[in-house]
């Protein structure tokens, strides 16, 4: 029996308060509205962003269904939607691509001005949510809400796959991988032969290598104050593994002295100020470029010695790894599926969707890379 046009009940899991375990509880998801998509989950990543929220470092309004990595498939769609259709295999894409903003049109951005990260005020564009819990509205997080069996994003946000991609491992292209991978190759471009420094191993800074590894590069140092992270990051392509413990110096000290004069690129993928500065520093004065990927938390300041750019370094971010989702997710999948990249290294754990709490504890306890849920 169909369930177009309908409201589906169904499990989520829902971050009632900071701090907390997720409540595995029934929901009720509304039809999607025009230029809506309603997805039925497959699979679902745990990302450390995710717990931001739950620990209450990233300010996002609660209650609320978390998630944001995922692949599933179109169960039904509202009015004037054109590119995807039921039975469509999708990711759901937390930076949208509308295809009409000042971002969308120009070449060099892919932060489409319709995105919810900076504003995140939880609802759909008209000011609604498609969630019910106990008859009152739940709040969405960062368009997506993928720890659920169904949810609600609008049609530029959600990108239609190849239907033989498997989804509990190309989940991973809807966060971590792509914005690891696109950090190296799209953001900072890392020519052949450059030296690299990645702070931070886990699944999205393990990414960033394998887009270092990809472009070339000759040498790419692995920061992590978690020994365990070494192993699989030199298997991925890491050639010097630093832990900060291990020195009575500053890290950046430390990869000056290492390179002689500091790397030509480096990657901030902890979400923490101090690193932030600590690889702007570890890149080489005139030209070296630091790239931020991490999220810092909400209130978050940084106090940094103006010399450390007046002397010619450049500090970029990277959301998404600079990828236009719309357009670029499908190709990253179609990479994937012809084994141009791999996603299996950094997938550690799989769970059925009821044990989230679990994947969560291993992500915190530094057991985990990624541990995707299966619905
Ligand atoms: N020095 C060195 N390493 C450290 C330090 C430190 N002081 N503190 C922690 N680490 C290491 C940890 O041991 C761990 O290995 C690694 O840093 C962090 O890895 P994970 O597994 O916790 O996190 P990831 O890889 O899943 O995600 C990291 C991000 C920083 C990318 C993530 O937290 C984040 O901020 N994402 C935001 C990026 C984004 O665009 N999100 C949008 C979705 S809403
Ligand atoms: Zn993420």
């Amino acid at each position: 029996m169909s369930t177009a046009g309908k409201v589906i009940k169904c499990k989520a899991a829902v971050c009632l308060e900071v701090k907390k375990p997720l409540s595995i509880v029934e929901i009720e998801v509304a039809p999607p509205k025009a230029h809506e998509v309603r997805i039925k989950i497959l699979a679902t990543g745990i990302c450390r962003s995710d717990d931001h929220v739950i620990s209450g470092s990233f300010h996002s309004p609660l209650p609320c269904i978390l998630g944001h990595e995922a692949a599933g498939v179109v169960e039904s769609v509202g009015e004037g939607v054109t590119s995807v259709k039921p039975g469509d295999k999708v990711i759901p894409l937390f930076v949208p691509q509308c295809g009409e903003c000042s971002t969308c049109l120009n070449p060099k951005a892919n932060l489409c001005t319709k995105n919810q990260l900076m504003d995140c005020n939880g609802m759909m564009r008209d000011g609604t949510s498609r969630f019910t819990y106990k008859g009152k509205p739940l709040y969405n997080f960062a368009n997506t809400s993928t720890f659920t069996e169904y949810t609600v994003v609008t049609e530029d946000a959600v990108a239609k796959i190849d239907a033989a991609a498997p989804p509990e491992k190309v989940c991973l292209i809807g966060c971590g991988f792509s914005t690891g991978y696109g950090a190296a190759l799209k953001t900072a471009q890392v020519e052949p032969g450059s030296t690299c420094a990645v702070f931070g191993l886990g699944g999205v800074g393990l990414s960033v290598v394998m887009g270092c590894k990809a472009a070339g590069a000759s040498r790419i140092i692995g920061v992590d104050i978690n020994k365990d992270k070494f192993a699989k990051a030199k298997e991925l392509g890491v050639t010097d593994c630093v832990n900060p413990k291990d020195f009575d110096k500053p890290i950046h000290d430390v990869i000056t002295e290492m390179t002689k004069g500091g790397v030509d690129y480096s990657f901030e993928v902890i979400g923490r100020t101090d690193t932030m500065t600590a690889a702007l520093a570890a890149c080489q004065m005139n030209y070296g470029t630091s790239v931020i990927v991490g999220m810092a938390p909400s209130l978050s300041e940084i106090k940094f010695h103006p010399m450390l750019l007046f002397t010619g370094r450049t500090w970029k971010g990277s959301i998404f790894g600079g990828w236009k989702s719309k357009e670029a997710v499908p190709k990253l999948v179609s990479d994937f599926m012809t084994k141009k990249i791999t996603l299996d290294p950094l997938i550690t754990h799989t769970l059925p969707f009821d044990k989230i709490n679990e994947g969560f504890e291993l992500l915190r306890s530094g057991k985990s890379i990624r541990t995707v849920l299966l619905f």
